[in-house]
């Protein structure tokens, strides 16, 4: 039986981060995305979110750009097929090259829709194992050390397993060696976002004296080839982020030796679907994998949450709590950390209800597709 979508609706929303988030790109602190709507004959709604940022810092996609290929590609293919599953839709989308998180973001909606309609919750429909899964932060640039040490101070006492600190050069080992004495013991990572080349790698060696739990994507959005001579260089497992668009991208970093660890975000590979193919490979071939964010709503939260429930999300993700993103998120109940762990709700599909009043408040428009046209 194929899945009934009645209508698609693209929210688009406006929410302010309680505190700027820096990155070795810049600061965010609003964010523009879309929550999307995919309702059935019978009323159920189920939702998605866009994570592409407002400028194209992380990956070449924007909020303009989503709607774009949402509105006049992707609704129009969902539109004219049938689906028997959502797998189906990676399938369908194929023809339109990348733009993967407009793609996973309406791919998101038809899964929690499906999930819905069959009774069972999202983390189930994925194949997840996990009832509940380890959390860990990724802290952006903090103006001085001590802002930062506190920070972590903070972190470490709700809770978090893994703490992740955002890098770029000028900020780097002096900071990580500081907070590496400060705290020996925790589990401590760092992410470049780009901001190294291999000329670095003499400087990047640093990092070996350290005992972080990994480097992530130190190198260009798209190199897969000078990540693995860096590889060779380093000590410190490499994790790949921007670099993974795919599960090709993952087979030839692996072949290649260009990372030991994934960041897996369903919108920068185009969904979960193409996420669980990445899972089945790495747990094959024994990959770690975690699952990164986006800064992203309680809806994004609650498919993340969803797809690290799966056997091979072996390390904690960047799954932070509501109240650390937002003064009032869009779910109920928000989501918590306790002693390091989110649990995984069971109810059907994302398996948290929307509060309704925060999403009207945090809407700014609303376009409305009907689905209408196979009778
Ligand atoms: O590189 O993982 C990243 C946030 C925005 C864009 C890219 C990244 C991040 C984070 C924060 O590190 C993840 C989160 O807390 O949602
Ligand atoms: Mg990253």
């Amino acid at each position: 039986m194929s899945i009934d979508i009645a209508h698609i609706q693209l929210r688009r929303m406006s929410m302010r981060l309680k505190h700027p988030f820096a990155t070795s790109f810049g600061t965010i602190q609003d964010k523009d995305f879309f929550i999307i709507e995919a309702i059935d004959s019978a009323g159920r709604t189920g939702y998605g979110e866009s994570v592409a940022f407002s400028s194209p810092w992380y990956t070449e996609e924007t909020v303009e750009t989503n709607l774009h290929m949402m509105q006049d590609f992707l609704i129009p293919l969902l539109k004219t097929n049938t689906l028997e599953h959502p797998d189906d839709i990676s399938r369908l989308f194929a023809p339109i090259r990348r733009n993967n998180m407009a793609k996973a973001a309406l791919e998101g909606a038809v899964w929690d829709l499906y999930a819905k309609q069959k009774g069972i919750s999202l983390a189930a429909a994925l194949g997840g194992t996990r009832s509940h899964v380890a959390v860990g932060v990724s802290i952006g640039i903090q103006p001085s050390t001590n802002a930062l040490l506190a920070k972590i101070d903070q972190y470490v006492q709700a809770g978090y397993k893994r703490i992740k600190l955002k890098i770029k050069p000028g900020q780097d080992i002096e900071i990580l060696t500081t907070v590496r004495n400060a705290f020996p013991n925790i589990m401590l990572m760092a992410d470049a976002n780009s901001a190294y080349t291999l000329e670095d790698t003499h400087h990047l060696q640093q990092l070996d004296e350290l005992d972080l739990l990994m480097i992530e994507q130190p190198l260009a959005h798209d190199d897969i080839i000078d990540h693995a001579t860096l590889q060779t260089a380093i000590t410190t497992p490499i994790c790949l982020d921007e670099s993974i668009q795919s599960l090709t991208d993952v087979e030839k970093a692996h072949q290649l030796g260009s990372c030991r660890i994934i960041n897996v975000k369903s919108g920068r590979v185009g969904g979960l679907s193409e996420s669980k193919r990445i899972h089945d490979y790495c747990q094959k071939h024994h990959i770690p994998v975690w699952c990164g964010g986006m800064l992203e709503s309680g809806i994004g939260r609650a498919h993340n949450i969803a797809l690290a429930s799966l056997p091979q999300f072996t390390l904690p993700g960047d799954i932070s709590g509501s109240a650390r993103y937002w003064e009032k998120d869009i779910i109920n109940p928000e989501i918590v950390v306790q002693d390091g762990y989110v649990t995984v709700p069971d109810g059907p599909g994302i398996g948290v209800s929307i509060d309704e009043t925060a999403l009207n408040t945090y809407t700014t428009e609303i376009k409305s597709f009907s689905m209408d046209h196979k009778a």
